[in-house]
């Protein structure tokens, strides 16, 4: 059986993100600087959890409650905190915004030259952390507009046009890393023996149609209608298979792979659904976009949807081309 990374002659992703700007300009320097920061917080978050049952005091919640509202858990913590260290020492990055911080976090030393903003859900699908289940980290960058003299980081509230580059960590059986810088989508695989991200998948591009649809039904009857009866349809029509981890940067890697569709909608009491644009949905499209699939609010391409806030919420369906423009026929044309 022929190892993987010798046969690719092992290409590591700092290296993989020089060779796809094929320069030495500043920009892709900076740009597999940042990427390499961020292979290192998935590496650091990947030991942790691997080990987190094996330690006091890892698990479970802290008692405290997050800008959204919801219950944070030890390991969310963990996690922001991990990309933030990791962060300060790039000289990159002036300011993380993420789900866990209501206001962005500003690292003065970096700020006259830090030229990036990195936005992130450190922890994705909490409901796993204790329950040995797949998670996620999912990750943005954006160049800095302007000075934020006051502070506001009124900059951020623009489309995910924007981004520079995005993507997501999947801590599975085996920790993946999937990026784009607007070239393609491309998967690494951590080799924990030797601490690298080592290119797995190049240039992947998402079936148009797949046999996924991934949403959580119990929220059936807080849906709009037209939700329904697309659920409906797929329920009366072959060929559908449900899967819905509780993390959705496991679903909707599933769906990269596999094709099909991940929803999550508005509902009675959150009309616009959970997931936040700016750390979840934004990125999440934009790697989805360039695998040639596609990301809609329903209504609106996730991303031209322009932020009025830093934790805005949006609608999201996310997948192959053909089975996001089916879902949007129902809520559009009813059909
Ligand atoms: P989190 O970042 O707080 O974990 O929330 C995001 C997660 C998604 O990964 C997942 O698809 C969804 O929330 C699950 O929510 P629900 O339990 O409402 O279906
Ligand atoms: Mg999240």
């Amino acid at each position: 059986t022929a190892e993987r990374g010798l046969d690719r002659d092992c290409t590591t992703l700092s290296r993989h993100v020089l060779q796809q700007l094929q320069t030495f300009s500043p920009q892709a320097q900076d740009l597999s600087a940042l990427m390499n920061r961020i292979a290192l917080a998935g590496k650091l978050i990947a030991r942790h959890l691997s080990r987190a049952g094996l330690m006091e005091g890892v698990l479970g919640f802290t008692g405290e409650t997050n800008v959204q509202g919801e219950s944070v858990k030890k390991m969310d913590v963990y996690a922001n905190d991990v990309f933030i260290a990791v962060f300060k020492q790039s000289g990159l990055v002036c300011r993380l915004a993420s789900e866990e911080m209501e206001n962005p976090y500003y690292i003065p030393e970096n700020c006259p030259i830090g030229r990036y903003t990195l936005l992130y859900d450190p922890i994705d699908g909490s409901s796993n952390t204790d329950i040995n289940l797949s998670l996620g980290s999912i990750f943005s960058i954006r160049q800095q507009e302007g000075e934020d003299l006051d502070g506001s980081a009124k900059d951020l509230l623009a489309s995910g046009r924007k981004q520079i580059a995005a993507g997501y960590i999947l801590y599975g059986p085996s920790t993946m890393l999937v990026y784009t810088i607007g070239r393609g989508v491309h998967s690494f695989t951590l080799d924990p023996s030797l601490g690298e991200f080592i290119l797995t998948e190049e240039n992947i591009q998402i079936p148009s149609h797949g046999p996924v649809y991934s949403v959580n039904e119990g929220n059936f009857w807080q849906w709009d209608e037209s939700i329904r009866e697309y659920i409906r349809y797929v329920h009366r029509t072959e060929g559908y298979t449900a899967r819905y981890s509780g993390a959705m940067v496991s679903d909707i890697h599933r769906v990269l792979i596999q094709g099909g569709v991940f929803l999550y909608p508005g509902t009675v009491q959150k009309p616009e659904g959970k997931l936040r644009l700016l750390y979840e949905t934004a990125p999440l499209a934009y790697v989805i976009e360039q695998a040639g699939g596609r990301a809609t609010t329903g209504h609106e391409n996730i991303l031209d949807v322009i932020p009025k806030k830093l934790h805005q919420r949006t609608p999201l369906i996310i997948g192959s081309r053909e089975d996001v423009a089916k879902v949007e026929s129902f809520i559009q044309n009813g059909h």
